[in-house]
């Protein structure tokens, strides 16, 4: 068999060094990765990214981009953080930027838009024969009985039954995935994050739903169709479950991860505490600040990891 970029194939799940699970993708001659405006014969992917070691992703662009120019100051590269260029300019669904070993992409909000990505993102880091890669998801989240602030890292992903499990509907067939994220990572950022001033962290499961509003317990949507007290009472039984915060991507983001031998985080501040409350009240700057936090963490843990701190 020979992949899309000519080379070999016997056992392909030994030789990729992340595992793409589809035998098709090595009958291809060439794979189009359609959402970043890539391709396998349009662009040398190897040369590209293969000395990316950490990939970065969040929902929002901007956001992305500010975290790619903050790495960039971080790890003191050359050049200045103004002029880096967004790789996918040819397609607004997602951006991202490489700034050294580190790579940051926007996912947009929710399951099905992050796992488009994801599919693309792995198959790129394979075609370009990348190795012992760490991948994070730096978000936003409710918090579950956390003051607004606290930044999460997740212990497990968690559906709305509180199980750590994905369910993907393949061929009109319901298929479950395991969601478990790599121990070692997460302790390894809990234990950074005592070491760092003014980052108030904790680890938990985190709770991953299909919607902001209903689909969160939330009293403030367009719809509503519970009362405050079922409200709190589904919370105070996440809470008991172990769920100390609520998303929109973590379940997905850690099945595709844990079935392609990724190791991977999640890690979420919390912009209110849902007990209190459900709509987002904190000012634009107390919120930006908060939203910073993860990339702290994730700075920190990647200049420990590259022996700069
Ligand atoms: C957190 O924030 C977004 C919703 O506001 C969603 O993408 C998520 O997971
Ligand atoms: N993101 C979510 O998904 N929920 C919140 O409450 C806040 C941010």
């Amino acid at each position: 068999l020979l992949n899309c970029m000519g080379n070999e194939h016997k056992d392909y799940i030994d030789e990729s060094p992340v595992h793409v699970k589809n035998p098709n993708l090595f009958t291809m001659e060439e794979d189009i990765l359609y959402h970043f405006s890539l391709g396998t014969k349009t662009h040398n992917l190897p040369e590209m990214f293969g000395d990316i070691k950490f990939v970065c992703v969040g929902g929002s662009a901007n956001r992305m981009k500010s975290f790619a120019q903050f790495i960039h100051k971080e790890l003191a590269l050359p050049g200045n953080s103004d002029d880096i260029l967004d790789i996918c300019e040819g397609t607004d669904r997602y951006c991202m930027y490489k700034v050294g070993p580190v790579l940051s992409i926007s996912h947009g909000m929710g399951v099905p838009s992050i796992s488009i990505m994801l599919h693309e993102l792995i198959k790129l880091l394979h075609h370009a024969q990348c190795r012992d890669v760490v991948l994070f998801r730096l978000g936003t989240s409710g918090g579950v009985g956390l003051p607004a602030g606290t930044v999460v890292i997740t212990d497990k992903a968690v559906d709305y039954s509180f199980q750590a499990k994905f369910e993907q509907v393949v061929l009109g067939k319901v298929i479950i995935r395991s969601t478990e994220l790599d121990e070692g990572v997460s302790s390894e950022l809990l234990k950074y994050s005592k070491e760092i001033p003014n980052l108030p962290t904790v680890i938990g499961n985190t709770m991953c739903t299909h919607d902001f509003y209903e689909g969160q317990g939330r009293l403030d949507g367009a719809l509503c169709s519970f009362s405050h007290e079922e409200k709190l009472e589904y919370l105070r039984k996440a809470y008991d479950a172990g769920v100390r915060n609520i998303e929109m991507e973590s379940t997905v983001f850690a099945a595709m991860c844990k079935v392609c031998g990724i190791k991977a985080a999640v890690i979420c501040v919390a912009l209110l505490n849902r007990f209190e409350g459900d709509q987002i009240t904190s000012s634009h700057d107390v919120l930006v600040e908060y939203q910073q936090r993860p990339q702290i963490l994730v700075s920190y843990f990647i200049k420990k990891r590259l022996g700069l701190i």
